[in-house]
């Protein structure tokens, strides 16, 4: 990148890393630079064994893959590919949790129904009688309502999906054919259209991306979070902290890395539990710590302190600090167990689906949800009494950080300025333009896109112009660290109007000064809080969620799941800008259809800016138009 803003955090960490030998991420990617221009441009298909095929869609090479694939298609099959990658992580991740609940309801899993209020709320959403029936019971009616829409094969409409989502983009979504029934039939069809010798027109693979996109939101996000929330609870506001400083010399540090608070929920309560042992191994406390999205879990419902986003994992192995890195599923980099190996860190696997070699794994189900935790946590307490006296090395660099924003958690806090009309001050606010409109800035961290701060930089120039910004996943790290969700930076970077509106909010809220400016709302699965956010206020309203003045970013994408995420935004009409550009480059239908045509099917295009200030400038004159077409 030109611009080398390199964040203060990522400095200090990269100097640990060096001062002590570690080669990193920047370095395996320095030694694979330039990385392969077909893969950039989505021109290259490995499907079948007459391949590989490349295209050079800029060059006299071939202009067609063996079997006559048109790189338009190409690109297209590969963005489904990478559309099921996400759907199915996050379909997989749900359908655990909902697995979890029915368990812990027949008393085989030793866990709780914490959100008795989202029971309640869930209930009435999908018609469920409440009137003299114990919560299990209502409870039990939901799961079994979530179930029948992993077996079904009737082709009807899926449950989740046509209770939670808007009536006016369900028709939408009808007429273009995106209506869904099972999550798992459909990836099977999409992998099977995608294989050799199926669907070859890009428009019909695109519709199949948006298609998948949406199983995405509504069965792999807003299902998961509905099981979580009743299982774990749902976020309250709390204050928390980030960044590596995090970490205390003195005391039993366990890194919790993934996404299931299954695992890490258990683990919270066993570091409790076991909080005499580590005393008596000569440690202060135990000190869980939250990584990645995981993180965001705990941080949301227990103001658990955030210690890295993924491409910090290794660096604050490198500290010689964390005794315990526990980790469940996605985004585990293999290379963590090498590092922690140097260390004689307990790095330790617990799904069957993600063995690492090198690793500790202790298997991790629910049935035995206990007997796992205390083990894992007892690993953690030796590792801690191996570490005594060797020295560590942890950048002190650390920042307050608001956390818990779930949407019932804003209305909530709205209903102290309008009990009646709870999201009215918002909508007046949005009107005189005090609030400019919404970013949801999601998704990864990169270290592509690292040294030059693309996520705090692009949030700072949103913030001077008025923009509210919501935020989930590993851009919520990057945002907590950078001190983003404190009073100060509501002071320091946000335009008067805004800055007037989080002055009011943050006196409701009982905090000594405004709310912070931007909105942590959890891990990525918790997007779905953003959706439903912005569904709430349409509603209020009397518009589509694509003619807020809202837009979606994914600034450094990483994961496939960015991808689908950003597709289940682009199908609710809210477009999106995201850096690196997606792989579809090299097909310039598919690259027109997403930047222009799109347009007129949900209403929603996608833009690629490199650079934080043309990224901002970019989503500024897209909400100035939405804000033009509703007359404000
Ligand atoms: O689900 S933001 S790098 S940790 S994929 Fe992964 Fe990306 Fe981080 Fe969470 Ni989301």
């Amino acid at each position: 990148m030109a611009d080398t803003t390199l964040p203060v955090i990522e400095g200090a960490l990269l100097k640990v890393a060096g001062d002590r030998g570690f080669a990193t991420a920047r370095d395996r990617l320095e030694v694979m630079s330039p990385q392969c221009g077909f893969g950039e441009l989505g021109t290259c298909c490995r499907i079948c064994y007459m391949g590989p095929c490349r295209i050079d869609p800029f060059g006299n090479g071939p202009k067609t893959g063996v079997c006559g694939l048109t790189p338009d298609a190409m690109v297209a099959r590969n963005l489904l590919r990478d559309t099921v990658g996400g759907t199915a992580s996050h379909v997989g991740h749900a359908r655990h949790v909902l697995l979890t609940l029915r368990d812990a309801l027949n008393g085989k899993a030793p866990y709780q129904i914490k959100g008795v209020s989202k029971v309640m709320a869930l209930a009435k959403t999908f018609g469920v009688p409440t009137e003299g029936r114990e919560v299990n019971d209502i409870c039990r009616d939901l799961v079994n309502i979530a179930l029948e829409d992993f077996g079904r094969q009737d082709e009807l409409p899926n449950n989740w999906m046509s209770k939670r989502a808007p009536a006016e983009e369900q028709a939408l979504w009808s007429d273009l054919g995106l209506m869904y029934s099972n999550p798992h039939n459909e990836i099977e069809t999409a992998m099977h259209a995608t294989s050799m010798g199926n669907d070859a027109d890009p428009l019909s693979l695109m519709l199949r991306v948006l298609k998948m996109s949406l199983i995405d939101g509504w069965t792999g996000l807003t299902l998961c979070v509905d099981l979580q929330d009743i299982l774990f609870g749902v976020p309250e506001i709390a204050v928390t902290e980030a960044a590596v400083g995090v970490l205390e010399e003195n005391s039993v540090n366990v890194a919790a890395h993934g996404h299931n608070p299954v695992l890490s929920e258990k683990i919270l309560e066993w570091a409790e539990k076991l909080e005499g042992d580590a005393i008596a191994a000569g440690a202060e406390r135990i000190n869980v710590v939250g990584v990645c999205c995981t993180g965001n879990e705990l941080s949301m419902r227990h103001g658990v302190k955030l210690a890295a986003h993924n491409s910090q994992t290794e660096l604050i192995l490198t500290t010689g600090a964390v005794d315990a890195m526990v980790v469940d599923i996605q985004c585990i980099w293999p290379q963590l167990a090498q590092v922690a190996k140097c260390f004689d860190t307990a790095f330790i696997t617990t799904d069957a689906m993600v063995r690492i070699p090198d690793a500790i794994h202790i298997p991790f189900e629910p049935h035995h949800a206990d007997e796992s935790a205390r083990e894992i946590v007892q690993k953690a307490i030796d590792a801690f009494r191996r570490r005594r006296g060797k020295p560590v090395d942890i950048p002190r660099h650390k920042s307050t950080a608001v956390a818990g924003l779930s949407v019932e958690a804003i209305v909530d806090l709205l209903a102290k300025l309008d009990a009646e009309d709870p999201l009215k001050p918002v909508i007046d606010n949005v009107a005189n333009g005090n609030i400019f409109g919404f970013v949801g800035v999601v998704g990864c961290s990169s270290i592509k896109f690292r040294d030059n701060a693309m996520t705090e930089e692009m949030v700072k120039h949103l913030l001077r112009q008025n923009v509210l910004v919501l935020t989930t996943g590993c851009t919520a790290h990057i945002c907590a660290q950078d001190g983003l969700m404190t009073s100060e930076a509501t002071y320091r970077y946000c335009g008067d109007g805004l800055k007037a509106v989080l002055e009011v909010l943050g006196k409701a809220a009982g905090l000594d000064g405004p709310l912070p400016p931007v909105w942590h709302m959890g891990a990525c699965v918790d997007n779905s809080r953003i959706v439903d956010l912005m569904v709430a206020l349409a509603k209020r309203l009397g518009v589509k969620v694509g003619q807020l003045p809202a837009v979606g970013s994914a600034p450094e994408l990483v994961q496939e799941k960015a991808v689908s995420i950003g597709g289940s935004f682009l199908a609710l009409g809210v477009s999106c800008h995201i850096a690196p550009a997606p792989r579809i480059l090299g097909g310039p239908m598919v690259t027109k259809l997403l930047t222009e045509d799109l347009q007129e099917l949900t209403g929603a295009v996608v833009r690629v800016e490199l650079e934080p200030k043309g990224a901002a400038d970019w989503m500024i004159a897209h909400i100035a138009g939405k804000r033009a077409a509703l007359g404000i």
